[in-house]
């Protein structure tokens, strides 16, 4: 695939705030993306079948299922950079593809005579091929902005059904809506108020898909309490677990527990340490580090071996001391790093990053002290009283949702110095890896009622959802907009954007989105979001401030 061939405009840091075009500013190559819109297309042909035979009442099998989530999940930003790893699943998709044409040619079913399910090439093809299936193949501009809105959704939809899954918590209608979104924008020619429509299913499908995940989360590991994280380190080697899979984390957790070595969370896996199940590790030691985009200091000075479970990685300098204690699993990919397989039995060998860990010294202290969290639903609820009272008795006025994603944009200081500015009277409501631009202010308590409440992943904010719904009827209100609650969400991957239309689909209005409006979003597909859904952009801290009626 040519280099300065490449088009992507799906994460907030998408070069200029129009697109990348010669590299991602992520570090995907030019190839990679190619191979990726590729995979894509093969992804849509896939779909395109099985919602047919669906349609007729024919089953699609699991491995289908698995191959849609597992390539959308692949493509998320940050989560595989492995060109090789994405032209693999191209071969095996077109062979899923080939063979669910066969069978609805065994029924006589008639299939759209689409692109997708025609092209028949090989490797040694796919580099033209995928010069022409990007995202640039639609050439109406807000055709195009709503059917990547839905895709991005759908990648995000994706990730965490692959975390729920490998918990054997799954369900169908998700991937049947899945495979139907897919071909709906690969046949159909929608009109806006049909992909409009398509946008918010796909956002009530993000709101199912992060209840399953609560559900096996909380079924395998018990409901996060408050719990106090160490940030220090301790005087063994260790491994650092990366990203959002907890089955992973568990896995690492019990292979070590005897092996004479420490685990810690990096960036998104720290609310790990919220599950009543991996309290019981002593060699659970603490959470080392912030969010992603700091890795590669931190990295650096962990001394032992990372396991990426999902992303979000950042490509390693040549000369990085660390290159070679880094393991991938699960979607993602960088080469040069160590994959470990998910074995027969559905389990992972962690043999190979212990034994390295052994031969590692322990971590280098970055810093001391400790964060606080796992204010997830049942957490909230236990503290319903309290806050109901605060809330009554006007000790706290305002609920600011702060929740979604971290980068490393400068402008993303807004964060911290909103938070730092933020009346006193006010509680942020967090989860995901935003959170690491405030969670270590100590910006106090109100009546012992902290005024940071962290749930957890950015999955977790489906917490946040039902805790605003409870809010609502313990208040009698109509409208989940009556409540004080204002929503100033950072955003970066496609993650984001499932739970951005997971609240769309739930009513909530005025939402503010940053640091920056999506790339993906043209004028009038942005237009038709402020008129009907009041979706804002942010500004200055001090005006923002003034805006929201929390000057202080
Ligand atoms: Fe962050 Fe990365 Fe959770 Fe994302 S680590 S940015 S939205 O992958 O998944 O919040
Ligand atoms: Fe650019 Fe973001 Fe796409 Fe990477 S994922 S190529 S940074 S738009």
């Amino acid at each position: 695939m040519t280099e300065n061939a490449m088009f992507c405009f799906q994460c907030q840091e998408a070069a200029r705030g129009t697109g990348c075009t010669l590299k991602g500013v992520c570090g995907k190559d030019s190839r990679t993306a190619a191979a990726m819109d590729l995979l894509l297309f093969v992804v849509r042909g896939v779909s395109v079948v099985a919602d047919e035979l669906r349609i007729h009442g024919h089953e699609i099998a699991p491995e289908t299922n698995r191959f849609i989530v597992d390539s959308l999940f692949s493509t998320i930003t940050n989560a595989n950079f492995d060109e090789e790893s994405i032209c693999r699943r191209i071969d095996h998709g077109l062979t899923l593809r080939d063979n669910l044409i066969n069978e609805a040619q065994r029924f006589d079913l008639s299939l759209p005579a689409v692109d997708e399910l025609t092209w028949r090439g090989k490797r040694a093809d796919y580099e033209v091929k995928a010069a022409t299936v990007g995202v640039l193949r639609e050439t109406d501009a807000d055709t195009r902005s709503l059917k990547e809105l839905i895709v991005y959704g759908l990648k995000g939809m994706a990730a965490y059904l692959e975390h729920a899954m490998r918990l054997e918590h799954d369900d169908k209608s998700l991937h049947a809506f899945m495979q139907h979104a897919l071909a709906a924008i690969t046949c159909g020619s929608l009109s806006a108020e049909e992909l409009l429509s398509l946008v918010m299913q796909t956002g009530e499908a993000g709101v199912k898909t992060m209840a399953l995940l609560d559900t096996a989360n909380t079924a395998r590991y018990g409901q996060p309490e408050m719990t106090r994280v160490n940030i220090g380190v301790r005087n063994r080697p260790g491994i650092l677990i990366s990203g959002h899979d907890l089955r992973d984390l568990e896995e690492l957790l019990e292979q070590t527990k005897d092996a004479g070595i420490d685990v810690y969370t990096h960036s998104e896996m720290l609310p790990g340490h919220y599950y009543p199940a991996f309290k019981k590790y002593a060699h659970f030691a603490g959470n080392y580090g912030n969010a992603w985009w700091k890795q590669r200091e931190e990295f650096s000075s962990f001394n032992g071996p990372i396991l990426f479970t999902t992303n979000c990685i950042v490509p390693p300098l040549p000369g990085a001391n660390y290159k070679n204690r880094v393991f991938t699993t699960n979607s993602t990919g960088y080469p040069g790093f160590k994959h470990i397989q998910t074995g027969a039995d559905g389990r992972k060998d962690f043999s190979e990053i212990i034994a390295l860990a052994k031969q590692c010294q322990p971590p280098t202290e970055i810093e001391r002290g400790e964060i606080l969290g796992g204010f997830a639903h049942n957490q909230v609820m236990a503290l319903a009283g309290p806050v109901v009272e605060a809330v009554k008795s006007g000790a706290i006025r305002r609920f600011i949702v702060m929740a979604g994603c971290d980068g490393r944009m400068k402008t993303r200081e807004y964060y911290t110095e909103f938070a730092r500015r933020l009346p006193k009277d006010t509680v942020i409501l967090t989860a995901g890896c935003a959170k690491y631009r405030y969670n270590k202010l100590n910006l106090g308590d109100i009546n012992g009622i902290p005024r940071v409440l962290d749930a957890g992943q950015c999955n977790d904010s489906y917490s946040l959802a039902v805790i605003a719904l409870k809010l609502k009827e313990v208040f009698a209100l109509a409208d989940i907009n009556e409540l004080p609650i204002t929503y100033n969400i950072a955003w970066y991957e496609q993650k984001a954007v499932i739970v951005l239309l997971a609240l769309l689909s739930l009513g909530v209005k005025n939402i503010h989105l940053g640091p920056t409006l999506p790339a993906f979003l043209s004028p009038g597909v942005a237009n038709v979001l402020v008129e009907k859904f009041g979706i804002a952009g942010i500004g200055e801290v001090e005006s923002d401030l003034g805006l929201f009626g929390l000057s202080a």
